[in-house]
């Protein structure tokens, strides 16, 4: 008998596999990740330096292990993004933590031209360093070649735009925008090549599924939105509990019996205030969560830190 052809869909489908150990966790690498992941490895021999763009609100969740082993004899700087929507204080606390990782590193904010220079000059630096390492006869590279890869919305294609003035690579806030690798050139120095979002294997703990989902990385089709909102409600709430009703404008605690936790009662609150109402009357969740999740994206909560250094 001969086997059915699967679709496309379901092909896709199966690669958001639960890994056994905990049956909500998310673990999405879909064929195109491994297909990119390929092409990056092609691709390095062709660059100078590799820039791995992370989310400075999650310098570890956003890392990658296979980029790491891919690039480990190659130049690379880790940039920290996003520095503008982390906490002042856990910017400060990584900064310490990578001054001793042995790392090279930056913090920037893509969106501001002027903290990306750094960028260029410290790249300059890493990449003559190892070529004189190597043979100190040599003479130093004025010009280069970069590679730019990291987790799906850290910024990649932004930083690329900003350090050449002109829209040369697509941006938006959602993952996946960059669907294959780009040349950009920058100027008669520096040209850059951006390439697709590609994330880990395998996501280890659900907090860290958490918190792609909520900076973006991981597509709603994958992520769950309530689940994500849930997760931001109990982050917002330890920070400050009067956060959501003053951001969303409902009274606090007034409809609250006994039985009602203050997350619930955010969602309710939430779903009631924006006419979130299913047909036959009961609150859509649903779309409550979708719109707590977008606001968080946008920025309107503030700035945020998941995660701090463990050691
Ligand atoms: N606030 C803030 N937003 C940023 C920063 N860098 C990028 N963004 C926004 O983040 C979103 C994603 O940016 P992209 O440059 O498309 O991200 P990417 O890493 O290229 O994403 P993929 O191509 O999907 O892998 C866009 O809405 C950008 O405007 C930053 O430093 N601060
Ligand atoms: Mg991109």
């Amino acid at each position: 008998m001969r086997k059915k052809k699967k679709s496309k869909k379901k092909v896709d489908a199966k690669a958001a596999q639960m890994p056994d150990d905990n049956k909500s966790l998310v673990s999405w690498f879909p064929g195109h990740m491994l297909k990119s992941m390929r092409k990056v490895r092609e691709a390095l021999k062709l660059v100078n330096i590799v820039l791995e763009v992370r989310d400075a609100r999650a310098p570890i969740t956003t890392s990658n292990m296979a980029f790491t082993e891919q690039f480990k004899d190659k130049s690379s700087l880790v940039v920290l993004n996003k520095t503008n929507l982390a906490t002042p204080e856990s910017v400060r606390t990584w900064n310490n933590w990578f001054s001793k990782s042995g790392l090279d590193y930056c913090f920037c904010n893509a969106l501001d031209k002027d903290s990306l220079a750094a960028i260029v000059k410290q790249s300059l630096k890493i990449v003559n360093t190892k070529l004189l390492e190597a043979n100190p006869d040599a003479s130093a590279r004025s010009k280069i070649k970069m590679m730019v890869i990291g987790l799906p919305n850290t910024g990649k294609s932004t930083i690329i735009n900003k350090l050449s003035g002109r829209d040369a690579s697509k941006v938006a806030d959602k993952p996946g925008q960059t669907k294959q690798q780009l040349w950009v050139k920058v100027s008669k120095e520096l040209e850059i090549l951006d390439t697709p979002g590609i994330l880990p294997p395998r996501i280890k703990t659900q907090d860290q599924a958490l918190i792609l989902s909520s900076l973006h990385a991981i597509p709603e089709s994958v992520g769950d939105s309530e689940d994500t909102a849930v997760f931001l409600i109990k982050y917002f709430l330890a920070l400050d509990k009067r956060m959501f009703s003053k951001f969303y404008d409902f009274e606090d605690g007034t409809d609250l019996d006994d039985s009602t936790t203050p997350v619930m009662q955010v969602l309710d609150s939430v779903a009631t205030k924006r006419g979130c109402i299913l047909k036959r009357g009961q609150l859509d969740y649903e779309r409550a969560s979708k719109i707590i999740v977008s606001d968080f994206r946008k920025g309107h909560f503030g700035s945020v830190c998941f995660e701090l250094p463990s050691d």
